[in-house]
């Protein structure tokens, strides 16, 4: 594909440090770095891959001692002619270098835009712009590594081969309708019945990984709930080992919610700490779970924080009526403030309780059975996160792989009940089309953008 403009930006992070880099791609590309370095020979004339040192000039200024890298279309990132000027790191001289590129012909790049080109040019599919987003926003290692896999090609294969053999399979089909009076079989029905519940079930496994993958992309949430004053702050603070949110003998000092990350086995756990919340009239209506309600809807495991001066049932009914609410999370009962309690009042494990929750003893306030609560917070973290992942899939993914599964396990139902093959092969491309979305063989431009909005300028 081939553009009009020629774009510049800097890509490398805005501030102090010792290298920035500027990149230029587009048609115009040579002329107009050759209006603004002076080198042994013109870049014009350079080969593709080569370092050259020179000054960048504007007009007869010189702005500084560069090196320009020269990748020739289509062996380059965006796939079009390429110059990347590596000057001086620091608040200005990059800038500088955009602004007199600017004035050569040149436009400043939008957000993403050098990846779109490299998309639209066919240098990478959707699904490895989607990986370079995730590989720059990555908070945890694995999740990293997961992104960096696909980048390089991970799923793609396997996809594009699926997606070869549904459209091979579903000609076969659409070949022997032509054929019907001699009654021929390209496609034996039970191999073909077999190869789509594999197929099928690949799909919906992969799309299954999706919270998983959540987890290495965002985190792992945790929150802490209960009712006023049983020490969740506190428990919040001990947990992060800083005091962050305010505590207080005052029931109700927590209004809003507080979120804060810590490290555990690589996966930043994101700890929440949210308001008290009040039970009101004989109903255990919960007020303030409306409003808590979003945040506690992403939480992977919620911690139901009690004060056992109250009682160790004290929070029980909460803790069922949030397991009602919110039954995809974990869930742990906490008695807080042991110090409190006379000895023996404390077990010597923290074992289940009748529902099969795992309960915990601790002092928030003194520091006992803390740590233990956060290493089990990173073990759950570190099982959750490896639930059959081996692709990065987010949610856009998931509901395309969905889809593909939903449209490969109706060409079963057709198949097996004796449909005429052009049926089957109807529901085949129904599939190969969500999976053509998938990579971006097919794409629509809102989805593009959407897509592309989560970079920033420079990618
Ligand atoms: N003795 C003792 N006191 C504690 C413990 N944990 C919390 N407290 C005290 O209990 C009171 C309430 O603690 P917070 O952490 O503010 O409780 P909270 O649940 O966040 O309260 P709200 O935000 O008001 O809902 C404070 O006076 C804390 O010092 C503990 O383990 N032992
Ligand atoms: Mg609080």
């Amino acid at each position: 594909m081939r553009w009009e403009d020629t774009i510049c930006a800097i890509v490398t992070p805005l501030g102090i440090g010792g290298l920035a880099v500027v990149r230029l791609s587009g048609p115009d590309t040579f002329p107009i770095a050759d209006r603004c370095f002076r080198g042994k020979i013109p870049l014009q004339e350079a080969p593709s891959h080569t370092i050259h040192y020179g000054r960048f000039l504007r007009g007869e200024e010189v702005i500084d001692a560069v090196t320009a890298s020269v990748f020739r279309a289509p062996r380059s990132y965006t796939g079009e002619d390429t110059v990347e000027f590596g000057c001086h790191g620091g608040m200005v001289v990059a800038e500088l270098i955009v602004e007199t590129l600017v004035e050569a012909g040149a436009r400043r790049a939008e957000a993403g835009e050098f990846t779109k080109r490299a998309f639209l040019n066919g240098k990478l599919n959707l699904m490895q712009v989607e990986a370079i987003a995730d590989l720059i926003y990555a908070t945890s290692v694995p999740g990293a590594r997961f992104a960096a896999r696909q980048l390089v090609g991970g799923l793609t294969k396997q996809l594009s081969e699926l997606r070869q053999q549904l459209i091979e399979t579903a000609a076969l089909l659409e070949l022997e309708l032509d054929f019907a009076e001699e009654e021929v079989e390209f496609v034996s029905r039970s191999e073909l019945l077999r190869r789509l519940e594999e197929a099928a079930r690949w799909c919906e496994q992969l799309a299954d990984s999706y919270r998983a993958a959540e987890i290495l992309r965002s985190g792992f949430f945790v929150g802490c709930v209960g009712y006023p004053n049983a020490g969740k702050s506190s428990l919040f603070n001990a947990l992060l080992r800083r005091q962050r949110a305010i505590v207080s003998p005052i029931p109700g000092t927590t209004r809003d919610y507080l979120e804060e990350s810590f490290f555990a086995q690589g996966i930043p756990i994101r700890l929440v700490d949210t308001a008290g919340l009040r039970e009101t009239d004989d109903v255990l209506e919960l007020e303030g779970i409306r409003l808590a309600e979003q945040v506690i809807r992403q939480c992977n495991v919620i911690l139901v924080i009690n004060d056992v001066t109250e009682g160790i049932e004290h929070s029980e009914a909460l803790l069922r009526r949030l397991q009602q609410h919110f039954p995809e999370a974990t869930y742990a009962y906490v008695q807080n403030k042991i110090d409190l309690l006379g000895d023996g009042g404390v077990p010597t494990s923290n074992g289940v309780d009748a529902l099969g929750v795992p309960v915990f003893w601790i002092s928030a306030l003194r520091g006992d059975g803390v740590e233990g609560l956060r290493n089990w917070l990173g073990e759950q973290a570190r099982r959750s996160s490896e639930l059959g992942v081996d692709a990065l899939i987010n949610a856009r993914q998931a509901s395309l792989l969905r889809e593909a599964a939903r449209a490969l396990t109706a060409s079963q139902h057709a198949l097996r009940s004796g449909l005429s093959g052009e049926f089957v092969a109807a529901d085949l491309r129904q599939a190969v089309e969500r999976l053509s979305e998938l990579t971006g063989e097919t794409w629509r431009e809102e989805v593009l953008n959407t897509i592309f909005a989560r970079f920033c300028i420079g990618k």
